[in-house]
């Protein structure tokens, strides 16, 4: 059975996340939403809503915890499915608005955020979640995640890993509209019909313009390199362990710092 709903009506195509409980990113959802932006590459659309159904109290809960690997792997690769879908979605040719109601929790933070647009409704939070779980986020998603909005913004919510409301994120920059739940979807469409009635080249350009702008970070191998030894120490670590095991037994974490 499918985990998303598509629709395509006036060059407006909408994907729809419908993945029992908690809209966790599992690789099946991950793809299904990866084959159906392929999908709209070719009919002629000029713009994407991601959301998910109508009345949800979680938009997403975030990487699918039972997938992250506890055997001393990297948990966060490049062609891991979470990866794979925010580089979907920014590389893809259409700007792709978030309509997000509920609360969004750890990698789902950076999904939506890697979305050109972001309209929320009033009660919507964002929990950036690894130091809750004892994740080494990877450098790719932080470097996304700190070009959205001001670095001291970014560590509060990576260092806490509380939620934040959606005014706090809009003040921050992070979302562009917030909207009563019952206008969430008119304000989506209103935008997105301005979207519709604008050169479609012009903005496909200018997507891809601000896309290799955006990331025009230079770093030197050996400075990657440590990172990585740093991230290997922590998904090595048993503190790595501790985070997944509190999540499955439902208790607090407590990390030991090793
Ligand atoms: O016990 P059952 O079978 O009903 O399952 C429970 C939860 O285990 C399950 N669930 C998840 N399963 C897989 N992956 C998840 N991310 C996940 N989150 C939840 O859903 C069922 C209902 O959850 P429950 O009982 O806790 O519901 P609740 O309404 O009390 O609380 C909902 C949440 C979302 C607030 C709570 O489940 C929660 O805090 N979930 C974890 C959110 C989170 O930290 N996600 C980050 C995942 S790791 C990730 O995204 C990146 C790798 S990173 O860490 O780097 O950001």
């Amino acid at each position: 059975m499918s985990v998303i709903i598509t629709e395509v009506k006036d060059a407006i195509g909408t994907i729809t996340l419908d993945r029992p409980k908690v809209n966790a990113l599992s690789g099946e959802l991950v793809n299904e939403i990866i084959l159906a932006l392929d999908a709209m590459k070719t009919q002629n659309l000029r713009v994407i809503i991601l959301r998910a159904k109508p009345g949800v109290k979680i938009f997403s809960a975030g990487h699918e915890v039972h997938e992250l690997p506890t055997n001393g792997r990297d948990p966060l690769t490049y062609n891991d499915p979470l990866r794979q879908l925010v580089r979907a979605i920014q590389l893809h040719p259409c700007p792709v608005i978030a309509m997000i109601e509920g609360s969004v929790w750890g990698g789902a933070c950076e999904l939506v955020m890697s979305c050109d647009l972001i309209v929320a409704a009033e009660e919507t939070t964002f929990a950036i979640t690894p130091a809750k779980l004892g994740v080494p986020y990877n450098i790719a998603g932080t470097l996304n995640l700190m070009k959205t909005a001001d670095l001291p913004f970014i560590k509060e919510m990576l260092f806490t890993a509380r939620p934040v409301a959606a005014r706090r994120l809009m003040e921050s920059g992070v979302i562009n509209h917030v909207v009563a739940r019952e206008e969430l979807e008119s304000f989506t469409l209103t935008m997105a019909n301005q979207i519709v009635a604008s050169s479609p080249l012009v903005i496909r350009i200018l997507k891809e313009e601000m896309r290799v702008l955006a990331s025009a970070h230079p770093i030197i191998p050996e400075a990657f390199e440590r990172i990585q030894s740093l991230r290997r120490t922590i998904y090595d670590s048993e503190d790595y362990q501790e985070g997944i095991r509190a999540f499955f037994e439902k208790r607090k974490p407590q990390f030991k710092g090793c």
